[in-house]
């Protein structure tokens, strides 16, 4: 059997990759958990500095395995609550919360929760080829996984709607047009891009990007007198990091800072 999910470790640098690519990388529950508890383990691992996930194959993922779900009429119907309090959820909370960034590659397909998941990320690159779909409305759901928290804040209401009502797919280059995602690259050029990316992030002033994270994270449910007391509080604590001597001193002394993530 192969491993569903792939882990592997690089400078820092831990690369989560699905890995069901005869099924797009749909989630069936043992892979979901597996994901949740790579994300975990990253987010707890201290020589984690950055976490990169991709897909096998040519989709990113497709969501929900709905192999996995038994609706045939009359019989019990899954209870879909608690799968998303259980499993999607947490996996959306680790991404967002993780003191440290979380880049994604999408390399084709995303729908449905594939789509959400990848919406979490800290900065989503995409394959020119790459499409997103809120496929959710073909079969009777709503964009779950962060769909309506991340989609009217990234395009607007108008668009948001239209793609959660319509499920129709957005294409890599749209997506970046509209700010959903951060960038659109070419298919060959994807994933040492986005690798690229990722391995500078984890050479740089990691603890720092937590506190950015956490700043811009909170911004959305801020006051603008909460937000400037968060930034305040959280500069504190940056100017008393080691990232923050070492960054003053190698401009100073006019060389490249190395940054230990402390
Ligand atoms: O249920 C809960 O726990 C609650 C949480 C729900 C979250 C969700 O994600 S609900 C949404 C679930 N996902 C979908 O509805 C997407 C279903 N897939 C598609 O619409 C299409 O496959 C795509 C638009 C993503 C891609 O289309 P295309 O034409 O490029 O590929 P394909 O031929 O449809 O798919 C390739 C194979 O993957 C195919 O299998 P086959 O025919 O070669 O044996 C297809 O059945 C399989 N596949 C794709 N998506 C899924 C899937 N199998 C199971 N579940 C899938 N989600």
């Amino acid at each position: 059997m192969t491993d569903s999910i792939l882990v592997a470790d690089a400078d820092g640098l831990r690369s989560i990759t699905l890995n069901r690519p005869d099924r797009l990388n749909a989630f069936t529950t043992e892979m979901l958990n597996t994901f949740n508890a790579a994300l975990t383990d990253a987010a707890a691992d201290d020589s984690v500095r950055t976490v990169l996930i991709t897909g096998s194959g040519r989709g990113f993922c497709a969501g929900q395995d709905l192999n996995d779900r038994s609706v045939a009429p009359g019989g019990a119907a899954p209870d879909l609550g608690e799968s998303l309090e259980n499993r999607y959820n947490p996996a959306v909370r680790t991404i967002r919360t993780m003191a440290k960034p979380v880049v994604i590659a999408v390399n084709g397909v995303a729908a449905g929760a594939g789509a959400n998941l990848a919406l979490a990320g800290d900065l989503v690159f995409a394959a020119k080829s790459a499409k997103f779909i809120q496929s959710f409305a073909r079969i009777g759901l709503i964009p779950d996984s962060g769909g309506t928290y991340f989609l009217p804040r990234r395009v607007g209401s108008a668009r948001a709607m239209g793609l959660a009502l319509l499920g129709d797919a957005i294409g890599a280059e749209q997506a970046a047009d509209w700010g959903l995602i951060w960038r659109a690259v070419d298919d060959e050029q994807l994933l040492e891009t986005a690798g690229e990316l990722a391995r500078q992030l984890a050479a740089g002033p990691t603890a720092g990007f937590a506190k950015t994270k956490q700043a811009l994270n909170a911004s959305g449910g801020n006051s603008l007198d909460a937000q400037l007391d968060l930034e305040r509080d959280l500069q504190q604590a940056a100017g008393h990091s080691n990232d923050y001597t070492e960054g003053v001193a190698a401009f100073l002394e006019k060389r490249p800072p190395v940054f230990g993530g402390s």
